[in-house]
């Protein structure tokens, strides 16, 4: 683990943000009308509890609640990769993101990227993540090369992210109510500013939930641009089965976008966000994980007797 405090940013590495966004498909709304993301399923296991989240699915910080998707090993993602890459030519993007966490799972999210930059340098790797083990893992994501993390944060007050997060699994401790919240809160604060700091363009995503967060939004949005993150993603609340919030009422998508446009004029807001599954392969507008879902074995195959 390295330590993030006597670490100072690198001017070098803030290379013109636009360039870097021009081929992701989620950082960019021209891009996503030209360009294909992957998402590799090797992160299960999740470090907090969320109340919006039911754990048979994948993680609600970016994917619509109630979806689950396969699991596969680093090997097999490869594996996977390769077949994808094949079929879709205009993939430029592989994602973490879930269905756990991607730092919580750090070496399979850490083999599976490096397994796949060593043949693929022109790939673009993204990481979707808590935030709650940034400290421990931000100098080496900024190390393997990845340029486009998404932190979800919910709020800026402890006393508000007790009502959100149950609990919080830290360095072999259960951390409950505000003490949680504010591990929690102060590990997304400090990673954030030193992932800016390195050059990473940081998405904050933000679920915006009624009476418990939806006031704060814009205090979060602002503390985000203050950190240097490079847009920010408020996302509806679905309330999802089996979750703590199930019986809240959904977040409608005009206060959504009346709370962009307020948020707007402070920061960047993605506008076009599909929610996508932790196995989401293709377009934004069109997801094609069924049909890579068969299995990698099967999908090999089907590959190799296509090309012989
Ligand atoms: Fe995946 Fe997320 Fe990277 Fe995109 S998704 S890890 S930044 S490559 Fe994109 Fe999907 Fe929305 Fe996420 S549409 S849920 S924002
Ligand atoms: Fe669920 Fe994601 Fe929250 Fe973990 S971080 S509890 S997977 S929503």
């Amino acid at each position: 683990m390295s330590c993030l405090c006597h670490q100072t940013s690198n001017s070098n590495q803030s290379t013109n943000h636009w360039e870097q966004t021009r081929r992701h498909p989620c950082y960019s709304m021209e891009a996503h009308y030209k360009y294909a993301r992957m998402h590799l399923p090797v992160a299960p296991k999740c470090n907090i509890a969320c109340n919006y989240c039911n754990r048979k699915y994948d993680c609600v910080n970016e994917s619509r609640p109630g979806v689950t998707s396969e699991v596969l090993t680093p090997v097999s993602a490869e594996q996977k990769f390769i077949v994808v890459k094949e079929k879709i030519p205009n993939l430029s993007v592989v994602g973490i993101a879930g269905p756990g966490d991607a730092l919580a799972n750090w070496e399979n999210t850490c083999e599976a990227i490096e397994r796949i930059k060593q043949s693929n340098p022109e790939m673009i790797f993204c990481l979707s993540t808590n935030g709650l083990l940034l400290p421990h893992y931000a100098p080496e994501i900024v190390e393997l090369g990845i340029k486009h993390v998404t932190v979800t944060m919910n709020t800026l007050n402890p006393d508000t992210g007790a009502k959100i997060y149950r609990h919080v699994h830290y360095q072999g401790k259960k951390y409950e109510g505000t003490v949680g919240a504010g591990i929690l809160l102060e590990n997304q604060l400090t990673g954030i500013q030193y992932l800016a700091h390195q050059g990473v363009l940081v998405k904050v995503n933000i679920v915006m939930i009624k009476d418990i967060n939806d006031s704060e939004i814009p205090a979060v949005v602002k503390k985000a641009k203050q950190l240097g993150a490079f847009m920010t993603n408020i996302m509806p609340l679905i309330p999802a089965e089996g979750s703590v919030f199930a019986n809240l009422p959904p977040t409608s998508i005009k206060e959504l976008n009346q709370m962009r446009d307020r948020c707007q004029i402070d920061l960047h807001q993605m506008r076009h966000c599909k929610q996508c599954r932790a196995d989401a392969v293709g377009m934004l507008s069109e997801d094609r994980s069924q049909e890579f879902y068969a299995g990698v074995d099967s999908l090999i195959k089907q590959n190799h007797s296509v090309a012989m």
